[in-house]
């Protein structure tokens, strides 16, 4: 395959971290929230193979905070989200649904509870922040809202754990998945939470203070070696076999919550008001119509740049395939596809087509493990 680079401009930025994920080799790019989000540093099998075991640090300075500030933030937050946030905690980080008037998806994002009145959206690929603003200007609520300068550095990877303590002292080792705190790096104060886009544990570091952050970067990577760290990057395979979903790949503003398996962050019953909440009752009692499910391909390469269809036997559309990798703990390729009734079960089986071949595909349930 042909390769090319991408051309850096303003309007896709680039992060603190850039120039030294680039002398540590960073091979691939994609563009998140505007900004060069890494994708590969070589083989992302090998990748995939040494954060199981080992310990990453990754850029993903992309996954910007939208803060909003003020005596209707709390409302404003709620109001775009269907996850009841009424008994949320400052200290927690919560998994929410973006939600539209159409009780369509706009964002899947992590939402932090930083005061009563003050919370940072940390959002996945689509510009929650003019949604935002529509809202508050709309609805007239008394808040600001903005993008805070906050670059992420996450640390994943079963030896995370020892590499954090060594660096922040034991107290690390206490906080809770999706707890967040401050901890002093020389002197300064970083808000780090226990989260990050793996299933293999680990923190993020909301870095504020930029030359701090470029320390501490600098410092994992000057004590990391007894640990095996490597600079890394959100993994495709690791997040399809765990079922992390992403936004614009696996589902988009066409789908609803239902749909995607978000279920348990969907609050009907509470009195919390919200987009789409009346439509989302209508869903969930008309019942859905198709769902996100994962799939086992017969094949042992594959790299889709578009959703390819899925057909019964006869030809007849069933579904697509949204996002795939070769898995090497299944030795086959897997994908994540939105499937109709009934073929939205596991052991339903179709057929796709890929450079002019016919390929065998299996439903099951996500996540994979
Ligand atoms: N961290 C932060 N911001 C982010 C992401 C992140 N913004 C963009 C993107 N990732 C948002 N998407 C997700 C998807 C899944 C999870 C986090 C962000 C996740 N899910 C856990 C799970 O599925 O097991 C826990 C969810 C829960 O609370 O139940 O971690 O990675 N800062």
């Amino acid at each position: 395959m042909k390769s090319y680079s991408i051309a850096k401009s303003r309007r896709v930025r680039s992060s603190p971290y850039t120039s030294r994920i680039e002398k540590q080799g960073v091979t691939a790019y994609t563009v998140y929230n505007h900004m060069l989000l890494p994708a590969a540093f070589g083989s992302i099998e090998d990748s995939c193979n040494h954060l199981k075991k080992n310990v990453q640090v990754w850029d993903v300075a992309a996954e910007r905070q939208v803060e909003i500030i003020g005596k209707d933030a709390a409302k404003l937050v709620q109001l775009m989200t269907c996850r009841d946030l009424s008994k949320s905690k400052i200290g927690r980080c919560y998994y929410c649904p973006i939600i539209d008037d159409q009780g369509n998806l706009v964002n899947d994002p992590v939402i932090l509870k930083l005061a009563e009145d003050r919370w940072w959206i940390s959002i996945a690929d689509s510009d929650v922040i003019f949604f935002a603003k529509g809202l508050a200007s709309g609805n007239d609520f008394k808040v600001q809202i903005f993008e805070p300068s906050v670059d992420i550095i996450a640390i994943q990877g079963p030896k995370s754990f020892d590499l954090m303590e060594k660096v922040f002292g034991r107290k690390i080792k206490e906080l809770k998945f999706f707890g967040f705190d401050f901890y002093e790096f020389k002197g300064v104060k970083h808000l780090i939470a226990r989260s990050g886009w793996s299933k293999q544990g680990g923190f993020e570091v909301y870095v504020e203070n930029t030359q701090s952050g470029l320390d501490l970067y600098d410092y994992f990577f000057e004590i990391g070696k007894e640990f095996n760290l490597k600079p890394g990057c959100p993994n495709l395979i690791e997040r399809i076999e765990s079922g992390l979903l992403s936004y614009g790949n696996d589902f988009d503003n066409n789908d609803n919550p239902f749909e995607c398996g978000f279920e348990k962050y969907v609050n009907l019953d509470s009195d919390v008001s919200f987009l789409g909440k009346e439509k989302l009752r209508k869903i969930k009692n008309e019942g859905i119509k198709r769902k996100l499910m994962g799939v086992f391909i017969d094949i042992d390469k594959i790299n889709i740049t578009k959703s390819i269809d899925i057909t019964d036997d006869k030809g007849v559309f069933i579904g697509e395939l949204r996002s795939a990798c070769y898995s090497p703990h299944f030795k086959k390729a897997i994908g994540i596809a939105m499937i109709n009734e009934p073929y939205c079960k596991a052991s339903a089986t179709g057929t796709m087509e890929i450079d002019g071949k016919s390929l065998a595909v299996k439903v099951c349930d996500l996540p994979f493990i």
